[in-house]
């Protein structure tokens, strides 16, 4: 790793990245560990910057907390936003980090919670203050501010939805027919992290045919059924929807769903493609159903709520992924803070039936089994798959799988012994969770860890395969080991006994200096390619990587100017049909 080499998530704030540099670890946050227990690249992860902005919020002041003056409390929750809100909350009430609510800091006073931010802890806390990021002023005005109350942000509703709302091509307006002779089918959503923008690639020539831009941060793209319509959300909340039909693409409505946000999916259902459109937010921890063509908000539910084990009020409960039923006419939705799935009905919007199954804290990603029937979510930080089958709208199962595990969508193959399973990767480990899913067929393997397999290293983030491949690939992007993070390990599915290939991939991309994380496979829609993001700084040279599934050999790479910070790649057939 070159020395001073930064990541794209610290490009999100210069005070970060300038505070980095006087770090005595790597300025990669793959690297190192600056706390026992915790690895960098893990808790960087969690630990994402909040696109909530300190406008308009109010300052709590409470007669018991120490004295603070009004700039100290608007940096101090600047400050928050900015590292903290990731892992606690933006209301401190905890997620992956421990609740930080003043009837907790009161108690344990100035001087303790100045060194807790000093020195950091073994349970993942970052030692801000030694590290040199924070500095003893900041610190001390920390240790004080978290004894007030927690400012909340303003709430983002109807209005503010309608008022951020713009259609920009009218559906009347828009073609009747596709205006292009490319194969929309096998075209790629490219996150283009840090320039804010989303590229459209022809998977069968690679030209890029439009680069768009969008919110801050594009996170996901999703599909609408008939392949037509491609949305983007970005991390500020953001949704630009593009309509792939018209020459070239463009963006033809825009809507802010809240402050902050990841997730967005569309109707999938018999009789419902194209039809609506979901997304959730982190703030407000809400979601909004939408009239899928135009993005016009429909109606806004709240996930606030009871925590699904202890049963407590949990007032900031982030909605993670969202999947649509092949089932029923129901969005499945993931709430991280509760641990709860809702299975939300949209065939009567007005009278908005909902389901909530119990599954376990803390909901992540995922994505469904082969048959499209069951849906398999991480729920990262108790250590589980949560099982739930979307046919008989009830939970199946809670898999155990280590630690921190992350699937993405998962990867679905035929094991030659233990029949269908579904596979996840993880942050925190080099398991890799082979879990059986097919309950007619295979019963004794039904739901267990049928065969735990042993990757590269741990900060693996997404594994991939397709029906047409036997390969199974598997990243690691938050490795610290640089050789690590900059390949990829692929397995043969037919004879996992043999272990796995590493592929360099990004030593294959040619690039300059930079952390060149390998991230997230993703299929051409013939299954027989599959493309990788060679991922670095704003600064740095980044590319897509392509190869040749069969041969595992080198294909194509995909760079320049205008390849800045790709992440995710959605190609429009395997995202519409959930193949993976
Ligand atoms: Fe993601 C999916 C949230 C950090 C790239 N990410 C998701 C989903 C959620 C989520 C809830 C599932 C959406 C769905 O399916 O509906 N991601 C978060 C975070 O909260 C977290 C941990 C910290 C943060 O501040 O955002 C986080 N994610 C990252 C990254 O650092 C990554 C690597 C680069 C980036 O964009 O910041 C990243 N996340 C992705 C990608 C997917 C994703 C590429 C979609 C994978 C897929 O194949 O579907």
């Amino acid at each position: 790793m070159p020395a001073g080499a930064t990541t794209a998530r610290l490009c999100q704030a210069a005070d970060v990245t300038a505070a980095r540099k006087t770090l005595a670890v790597s300025t990669d946050p793959a690297q190192g560990s600056r706390h026992p227990g915790t690895k960098e690249g893990e808790m960087q992860y969690q630990a994402g910057a909040s696109t909530v902005s300190t406008a308009g919020i109010e300052m709590v002041v409470n007669p018991d907390a120490p004295p603070i003056s009004k700039p100290e409390f608007t940096r101090a929750t600047e400050i928050f936003f900015e590292r903290c809100a990731g892992c606690h909350g933006v209301l401190r009430k905890g997620a992956t980090g421990k609740p930080l609510t003043p009837d907790i800091t009161r108690a344990k006073g100035t001087q303790y919670l100045e060194a807790l931010i000093n020195y950091g802890s073994p349970a993942g806390m970052p030692n801000w203050g030694s590290s040199g990021q924070l500095t003893k002023e900041e610190v001390n005005i920390m240790a004080r501010f978290l004894q007030h109350d927690p400012p909340t942000p303003p709430e983002f509703g109807m209005k503010e939805m309608r008022d951020s709302w713009k259609v920009i091509v009218p559906v009347a307006e828009r073609p009747t027919k596709k205006m292009h002779d490319r194969n929309i089918d096998n075209f790629f959503a490219v996150t283009l992290r840090d320039s804010g923008e989303v590229a459209l690639i022809d998977g069968d020539t690679k030209e890029t045919v439009a680069t768009l831009k969008t919110g801050y941060a594009v996170h996901i793209s999703r599909m609408s059924d008939s392949g037509r319509y491609c949305y983007t959300i970005g991390r500020d909340a953001k949704i630009d929807l593009i309509d792939l039909w018209m020459n070239p693409p463009a963006i033809v409505a825009e809507i802010k769903v809240g402050l902050e946000a990841r997730s967005v999916e569309t109707s999938k259902y018999k009789g419902y493609e194209d039809k609506y459109a979901i997304a959730g937010a982190y703030w407000p921890p809400q979601f909004v159903i939408m009239d899928g063509p135009t993005m016009e908000p429909l109606k806004i539910v709240s996930t606030r709520g009871m925590t699904v084990d202890t049963q407590e009020y949990h007032p900031e409960p982030r909605v993670a992924a969202i999947v649509a039923s092949h089932e029923h006419p129901e969005f499945i939705v993931n709430v991280k803070e509760t641990g709860r799935i809702l299975l939300v009905d949209y065939s009567d919007i007005e009278n908005l039936q909902i389901t909530t199954l119990n599954a376990a804290r803390f909901l992540h990603d995922g994505g469904w089994d082969s048959t499209h029937r069951y849906f398999m979510t991480a729920a990262n930080q108790s250590n589980k798959i949560a099982v739930v089958d979307s046919k008989e709208r009830k939970m199946v199962s809670l898999v155990d799988a280590q630690k921190i595990p992350h699937p993405g969508r998962g990867a679905n193959f035929v094991h030659p012994e233990f029949g269908p399973v579904w596979v996840t990767s993880a942050l925190g480990s080099e398991e890799i969770t082979l879990v059986g899913t097919d309950p007619t067929g295979h019963p004794q393997q039904a739901w267990k860890a049928v065969q735990v397999l042993k990757g590269q290293g741990g900060g693996s983030l997404f594994v991939k395969t397709h029906p047409k491949s036997n390969h199974l690939y598997v990243d690691t992007p938050l490795n610290p080991d640089p050789k690590i993070s900059q390949s990829v390990a692929v397995f043969d599915t037919q004879n996992l006994a043999q272990g796995y290939k590493v592929l360099p991939i990004a030593e294959w991309a040619e690039l300059g200096p930079g952390p060149k994380r390998v991230v997230q496979p993703e299929y051409n829609a013939a299954g027989d390619e599959v493309w990788f993001s060679v991922w670095s700084g704003s600064k740095e040279e980044s590319a897509l990587v392509v190869i040749d599934d069969k041969t595992l050999k080198l294909k194509k790479v995909i760079k320049g100017p205008g390849m800045i910070t790709p992440t995710g790649k959605f190609n429009v057939h395997n995202t519409v049909k959930d193949v993976y």
